[in-house]
């Protein structure tokens, strides 16, 4: 086993060395397992979706059994794993919204609103009445209307008329304005079952339809609701990698995506009365860390230190100090039940939607989640006299999170200016070149954490702003690049200039995979303020994913591609390319219709180097000019002006 390859990250080498000389079994032991994995698979040409099958497509047999061809086969797989993603990131919605009109009608004591202000803002846009009533008269019909967006009958996404007008426009010349969220959802199964939609632009199409209910819908509800609920996140310090468990205090950690959960363990352990308790068993006190994007949630807006990203939450079990993993939804290997049983580590599943075979499941229901959170809280109190020898590695790094869109325009304009102007106006003179996401997974196929760094350090190099989401941003921060002093010493002298002027780290960290509907409202906005052309395809921006894992990913990089991005995936990791035409379309056909278009590149550095060179043409169709030094004219300059 060559460490290296697994993992560039000292923790987790440590990590990977220790499971291994203990003989316990990890990811990447099972990948090896795996390996070599089906080429089928690998490149979208089988089908299983009838017993007539499944069919693989080859030379010798091009066609299903019932006739389908292999551009049919590979957009039907396309459309299938992006309507998982966008299911996944609805139902999240979904279970927030629940919450939000439960809290507004007070059928829960344990979650209120924090940010009324954004209530007040959510509710104008969606024309919900607020003068002279209560908040919670406001967020009872706010709440409402959000549910129905998953299930209404009628009607599109309401928050697609955030979008520029010409992307309005485009999206319904092509038939792609989202209606009800499991609508999309479902009409997605349906036409890519056996016998129905057999033509691949009309799948691919449909792909669009369904990943932009997901980007301007359901993601989007989800982080609109969570910041009233939770309070909207605001730039602050906090630390990441596994060095952040503790040596001597009762260690919680959550894992998985809702803040429901987490944000009710967190504030449970944080009560007096948790405290001492876990000082009577022995510890210094209680410590919560998170893992993957309820990581970030927590982070951003409680300043909860983040034990690492999907690829660490076997490595943080081995450490033998962890006494309580809570898990609700995505990105839980079921492989966590094998590791904790090495160790003390209790294992609790949280959420209806999932539950492991012999893992215990406290279901979190909010009508009485402080006190269910207080039993998980002391059953990892209890659990600490149980800890054997532990292992836990030093690094940690700090780093800043919590960017949204509020704190950006107000670090850039302030309180009564808050704007993306002074944004806007360096791009146009060209101090930053222009804005790269990067966002996404970490897969165990490719050294852990290495894209996403390497991505950052190159184009922040370049002048370019990087925003980052999900396990990027946790990449990011275990290397310290989310720190403002060590990042701005690798920017260009052009983008160091402005992150100084203002005070912003040159990569943004923006919270979890849902937040990635905050870029989208960025992107917006930075149309709207204007000097960068009329849609968002205009601008000088494009977004990466070089680790992606999930079918998420994929409705994250289609609802990007759909409303104007040029968006890089790796190519070894994007199972669809045994089909030229659905390749042909996604690489290239699609921007004439949206605008945007996929872009496939496994070597960081050489992404960084395309993104660039998009951003730059787009910068030419823009028709904006290099960087000018301010110069004081003379009379005679002034008049020939
Ligand atoms: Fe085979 Fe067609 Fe059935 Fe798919 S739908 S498994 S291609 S027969
Ligand atoms: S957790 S979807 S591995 S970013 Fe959102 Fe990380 Fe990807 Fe899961």
């Amino acid at each position: 086993m060559d460490v290296k390859k697994r993992s560039g990250d000292k923790a987790a080498q440590e990590m990977i060395e220790h499971m291994a000389e203990k003989g316990q079994e990890n990811i990447w032991d099972r990948l090896d397992a795996q390996s070599p994995q089906c080429g089928f698979g690998k490149s979208g040409v089988c089908c299983r979706i009838c017993t007539m099958g499944p069919c693989r497509i080859s030379k010798k047999a091009p066609l299903g059994v019932c006739g389908a061809d292999v551009d049919t086969i590979v957009a039907r797989n396309f459309l299938r794993a992006v309507a998982g993603g966008t299911s996944a990131h609805s139902d999240h919605g979904r279970t927030v919204a629940e919450a939000f009109v439960a809290a507004a009608r007070e059928e829960t004591k344990d979650y209120k609103m924090k940010d009324i202000a954004k209530l007040h803002a959510l509710a104008k846009e969606l024309g919900v009445e607020t003068k002279g009533r209560t908040a919670n008269e406001i967020g009872i019909d706010v709440g409402e209307i959000a549910l129905a967006e998953f299930g209404k009958s009628r009607g599109t996404q309401l928050m697609t008329k955030r979008a520029p007008k010409p992307r309005q426009k485009i999206w319904e010349k092509q038939g792609v304005v989202p209606r009800a969220i499991d609508r999309e959802v479902v009409e997605a199964i349906h036409r890519s079952t056996m016998g129905v939609d057999q033509d691949y632009l009309s799948l691919l199409n449909h792909a669009s339809r369904t990943a932009l209910a997901d980007g301007w819908g359901g993601s989007m509800l989800a982080t609109e609701l969570q910041d009233i609920l939770f309070g909207t996140p605001s730039p602050g310090v906090g630390e990441v990698n596994l060095g952040v468990i503790s040596k001597d205090e009762v260690n919680i950690i959550v894992h998985g995506h809702d803040p429901l959960m987490s944000e009710i363990l967190a504030e449970a352990a944080s009560l007096p009365e948790m405290v001492e308790k876990a000082k009577q068993a022995g510890a210094k006190g209680i410590a919560v860390s998170g893992l993957c994007c309820t990581a970030n949630e927590l982070l951003a807006r409680h300043g909860i230190p983040i034990a690492g990203n999907f690829l660490c939450q076997e490595l943080a079990i081995a450490t033998g100090a962890v006494e309580m993993m809570a898990v609700d939804v995505q990105c839980v290997m079921q492989g966590l039940a094998k590791v904790a049983s090495h160790y003390h580590t209790k294992l609790f599943t949280t959420a209806h939607q999932a539950k492991m075979t012999d893992v215990e499941h406290v279901e979190i229901d909010e009508k009485d989640a402080l006190n269910i959170a207080k039993r998980l809280v002391i059953a990892a109190i209890d659990n600490y006299k149980n800890r054997g020898e532990i292992k836990i590695p030093d690094d940690k790094e700090t780093g800043v999170m919590g960017f949204t869109n509020e704190s950006i325009k107000y670090m850039l304009g302030g309180r009564f200016r808050a704007s993306y102007r002074p944004l806007n106006d360096n791009i146009i003179n060209g101090k930053i070149r222009g804005i790269a996401a990067i966002v996404g997974c970490s897969n165990p196929k490719v050294p852990m954490d290495s894209t996403p760094l390497a991505m950052a350090k190159e184009l922040i190099k370049r002048d370019v702003l990087v925003l980052t989401t999900g396990c990027a941003t946790v990449a990011c921060g275990k290397r310290a690049m989310l720190d403002s002093n060590e990042a701005l010493k690798l920017a260009g002298s052009g983008l160091r200039q402005v992150c100084e002027t203002v005070g912003i780290p040159p990569i943004l960290a923006c919270g979890s995979c849902i937040d990635n509907s905050r870029l989208l409202v960025a992107t917006a906005e930075i149309v709207a303020e204007g000097g960068l052309g009329e849609d968002i395809n205009e601008l000088p921006l494009a977004g990466a994913c070089l680790e992606s894992i999930t079918e998420k990913a994929l409705a994250i990089g289609q609802y990007f591609v759909a409303s104007g991005v040029k968006v890089f995936f790796s190519d070894a990791l994007f199972p669809f390319q045994g089909s030229d035409n659905v390749m042909e379309y996604l690489l290239g056909g699609i921007s004439n219709d949206l605008g945007g278009q996929w872009a496939l590149e496994s070597d960081p550095v050489k992404a960084a180097e395309l993104m660039l060179e998009h951003i730059e043409a787009k910068r030419v169709a823009l028709g904006l000019k290099d960087e000018t030094e301010r110069k004081l004219l003379g009379m005679e300059e002034r008049r020939e002006l």
